[in-house]
């Protein structure tokens, strides 16, 4: 089984994927956790490139790199770990790339970026994928809270948020296999509204 986690930066997907994980793990269930860009050597490097603001790039140079990187964690992690029957969790898919690079930076047409997200993905899909609605403003006020200072793709703005967050309504709207979440509530609650669904599906 494959899940997704999807929203704007600082709507709490890293600390609702942490409660599944300990939840299914509980459970005794196999269970594994990638986040994108990243999970092997080569695609943490290019997140490395991806997330430095230092380094200024072009809108289609970026979509480019976001697919290479899932290329190589689909076709070297995500695969074989579904071949063997293992709950694959993913903090972002490719829908990150529609939202961000699409909606977002508008670097190509959708259709064209619906083609490239197929042959990076290698053709797979998620079974259901979490996306965790929350406001622009809610979510930079949590970013805040972690004492972080804001990456390349988070010094975008509050425009450029209100994109994306459009893009993720659009998809919700369109794919059945999404689960849309108000995000604007305790952690202990938003998990529980992810624990009736996954576990819906393991039975
Ligand atoms: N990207 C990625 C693209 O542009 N295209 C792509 O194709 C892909 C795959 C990745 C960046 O790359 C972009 C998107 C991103 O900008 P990242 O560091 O992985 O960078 O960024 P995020 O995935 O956005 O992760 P963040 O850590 O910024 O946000 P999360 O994971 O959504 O939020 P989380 O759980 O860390 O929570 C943030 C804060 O809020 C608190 C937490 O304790 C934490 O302090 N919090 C809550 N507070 C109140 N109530 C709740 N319910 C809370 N839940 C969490």
């Amino acid at each position: 089984m494959l899940i997704s986690f999807e929203g704007i930066d600082g709507c709490g997907k890293t600390t609702q994927i942490m409660l599944l994980h300990e939840r299914l793990q509980r459970e005794k269930m196999p269970v594994d956790v990638l986040r994108e860009p990243g999970g092997t050597e080569l695609s943490e490097m290019i997140r490395g490139i991806l997330l430095n603001s230092d380094i200024p790039m072009n809108p289609v140079t970026e979509l480019l790199l976001f697919s290479a990187a899932r290329s190589e964690l689909v076709s070297t992690r995500v695969k074989p770990l579904l071949d063997q029957k293992v709950i694959v969790i993913l903090d972002r898919f490719y829908d990150s790339t529609v939202a961000y690079q699409g909606f977002g930076r508008g670097s190509l047409p959708i259709n064209e970026i619906n083609k490239l997200n197929k042959i990076a993905a290698h053709g797979l899909e998620p079974d259901v994928t979490f996306f965790l609605d929350i406001g622009v403003d809610e979510a930079l006020e949590r970013q805040n809270g972690t004492g972080k200072g804001p990456d390349r793709i988070e010094r975008a703005g509050g425009a450029f948020f209100e994109r994306v967050r459009d893009g993720y309504h659009y998809m919700s709207e369109q794919n059945g296999r999404y689960h849309t979440i108000d995000a604007n509530r305790p952690a202990e609650d938003i998990h529980h509204e992810i624990w009736l669904r996954v576990s819906g599906m393991i039975r």
